[in-house]
């Protein structure tokens, strides 16, 4: 642990804002009841639940299940089918004794929900559970109230949306989700400090979580997937090639927005520390494939194959690297020279002059994914990134996008193509898709053609205010505000 720069990090830990929310609605409630009290919008905080009884004196406690749902489909969902491979601990539901009334029952574990579904498991025949009101202390580290964005009734309800989950999801860290994982990740990092400088613009906070990568690097300088911060900081024991080396476009970004040398200055060496590590995964100028799942992330489509996308990556964070280099006037001949054996050694690799697209793998597979990181790190020139990205469009059996990560990507790789257009659409019907489903938050995950889509076999544990899917009020205000 560095603690130096966990020094910095923790001196950068934010205040939260707090605020209390109010609904009434009274419930009388036997046995096998149930009651669902509806915020109106989605929040991240304590629960307060206010209870009477109605009958004879309660003559044995009311035992109750409540439920915590981010949106409506979940309120009838059956979790006990749960069994996938993601802890079952992250389903939001607690069974509650309470053995006085009347009785404000305060949550101890902070919650992300919009709907609260109490159901009574029991009471006793001489009394009835009378509810009469909830509660929640919401907390956000967001503090100001950002104006609108967007040209037309749906890509504002879009931005309002997208202001409401970056601002869920910023706590005392950037988190991935306040259901699930709640913790920083550096994928989603990137995404949420490019929305932040345009909206929140809680600059310091994107520091902290640096800083919070950095003092968790391991003694070699790798950078972690993600960071625990409780009880103590602590780094994940896995990395993913591509997230670790997001770190260094996330600190050119940074330095971008804020001008602040001295923080570029000092994580420059763990910046530069990540490509000399992801060349360990090379085999000259061609990078190795791996079959341990999660080695490179892209995206989370399990059929994925990595391979030349998480080469596309590399470029793309080799020349972040090369930009913030210059930008101190630092020299950067050697990278330089790399990325230009690296861009020319994956074309010839990965890229089909045939079919016009790049492949993946050895079968050959074609996805979003690949394609669309090698427009986004300018292998080829505009022009033909345009191109490629159109033969992808019409390449039926690519594999398509699942998160709006990944989707976060292929606007952007469509607008640096010269495709301003093509990318609103694309933003207008998938996020508007998630805003037509009666969204309050972006989901982690989101595929039109598949209600149920979950990498962690069922989705009861999927998580419906994530962070990665903030980005259409980043896209709205950079590029399509006049
Ligand atoms: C999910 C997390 C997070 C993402 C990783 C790769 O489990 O929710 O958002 O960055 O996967």
């Amino acid at each position: 642990m560095n603690e130096k720069f966990l020094k910095t990090a923790e001196e950068l830990k934010p205040k939260l804002k707090r605020r209390t929310h109010c609904v009434s609605g009274e419930y009388i409630l036997g046995e096998n009841d149930c009651a669902v009290y509806d915020f109106g919008d989605h929040f991240v905080g304590y629960l307060k639940l206010y209870f009477s009884t109605v009958g004879a004196h309660f003559d044995a406690p009311a035992l109750l299940k409540v439920k915590f749902c981010e949106n409506r489909q979940e309120i009838d969902e059956d979790t006990s089918a749960y069994y996938g491979w993601i802890s079952k601990g992250w389903l939001q539901e607690e069974i509650i004794h309470i053995d006085e009334f009347p009785c404000a029952y305060s949550f101890k574990r902070r919650y992300a929900f919009r709907y609260v579904k109490i159901e009574v498991i029991a009471v006793s025949p001489k009394y009835k559970l009378k509810a009469e009101k909830a509660e929640v202390r919401s907390l956000t580290s967001a503090k100001s109230t950002v104006k609108l964005s967007g040209g037309d009734k749906l890509e504002k309800a879009i931005d309002k949306v997208a202001l409401k989950t970056l601002s869920e999801c910023m706590q005392y860290e950037f988190e991935d989700g306040p259901k699930r994982d709640r913790r920083l990740w550096l994928g989603d990092l990137r995404l949420q400090a490019l929305t932040n400088y345009y909206t929140f613009k809680e600059n310091d906070l994107v520091k902290r979580c640096l800083y919070l990568f950095a003092a968790t690097a391991d003694e070699e300088g790798y950078i972690s997937q993600c960071v625990f911060t409780k009880p103590e900081v602590s780094p994940d024991d896995t990395s993913m090639f591509d997230y670790s080396l997001l770190f260094i476009p996330t600190l050119y970004d940074y330095f971008k927005a804020t001008g602040d040398k001295n923080t570029a200055k000092e994580l420059l060496p763990l910046a530069k520390k990540q490509i000399e590590i992801a060349k360990k995964q090379f085999d000259g100028d061609v990078i190795r494939d791996c079959d341990r799942l999660g080695w490179c992330f892209l995206d989370w489509s399990l059929e994925l194959n990595k391979q030349a996308g998480a080469q596309a990556v590399y470029i793309y964070a080799e020349k972040s690297l090369i930009a913030l280099l210059r930008e101190l006037k630092e020299d950067c001949a050697d990278y330089e020279k790399d990325v230009v054996l690296k861009s020319k050694a994956a074309t010839e690799k990965f890229y089909d002059g045939e079919k016009g697209l790049f492949t993946s793998g050895e079968n050959g597979q074609i996805s979003y994914a690949t394609n669309v990181w090698y427009a986004l790190a300018e292998v080829f020139g505009k022009e033909e990134n345009a191109l490629l990205l159109g033969r992808l469009k019409d390449h039926n059996e690519a594999i398509k996008p699942v998160t709006p990560y990944m989707m976060h990507h292929y606007v952007e790789a469509l607008i640096q193509s010269g495709l301003e257009g093509e990318g609103r659409k694309v933003l207008r019907d998938y996020w508007g898709g998630m805003v037509n489903e009666g969204a309050d938050t972006f989901f982690e995950l989101y595929n039109p053609e598949n209600p149920d889509e979950s990498p962690y076999g069922g989705k009861a544990v999927n998580s419906y205010c994530h962070a990665w899917s903030c980005t259409p009020s980043y896209f709205l205000r950079k590029y399509y505000e006049k």
